[in-house]
């Protein structure tokens, strides 16, 4: 069978960045431990907001000097709206909703999150540098969707 030439040079063309895209993904699938979210934990939404961690939002201090915020995320409010950690040190984000999907992404960070009501979403980040971080909604959530955000505060290691 003939192929042209020029066909031939775009078929190898094509392989080839089907083989360095597979790889990339295999690469950094292992050497930098990226994977698809899987931290899955379920909640009632129904009552997340008069039993369990969820009751009572707010920063604890872990004994190993890091911090879990416990948080819900609803129409249109993140509770707590103010959120005071420690510089430096392992913070860690539990986050929830009773209502709608949410969004939690800490501006200026790696800290992005989808809030889907009945999942507890996780993430660990660690703040090297004091300050005041806008935190927004980012899923659109209903009419009042764009005032909804918080503010994360950074304090500086005493
Ligand atoms: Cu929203």
């Amino acid at each position: 069978m003939h192929v042209d030439r020029f066909e031939r040079y775009w078929m190898w063309a094509a392989s080839g960045m089907l083989v360095l895209f597979l790889g990339a993904i295999v690469i950094t699938a292992f050497a930098g431990s990226a994977h698809p979210p899987s931290h899955v934990e379920t909640v009632n939404p129904d009552t997340i907001r008069v039993a369990g961690e969820f009751a009572a939002p707010g920063v604890a201090a872990g004994p190993d000097g890091g911090v879990t915020v416990t948080m819900r995320a609803e129409f249109y409010v993140f509770r707590p709206e103010v959120i005071r950690v420690p510089a430096g040190k392992p913070i860690t984000f539990r986050i929830t909703s009773p209502d709608v999907l949410h969004g939690f992404q800490i501006v200026g960070s790696n800290v992005n999150l989808t809030v889907a009501p009945g999942y507890v979403s996780e993430t660990t980040a660690t703040f090297t540098r004091p300050g005041e971080y806008l935190i927004v909604c980012n899923e659109y959530c209903g009419l009042a969707h764009h005032l909804m955000q918080g503010k994360l505060i950074v304090e500086a290691a005493q």
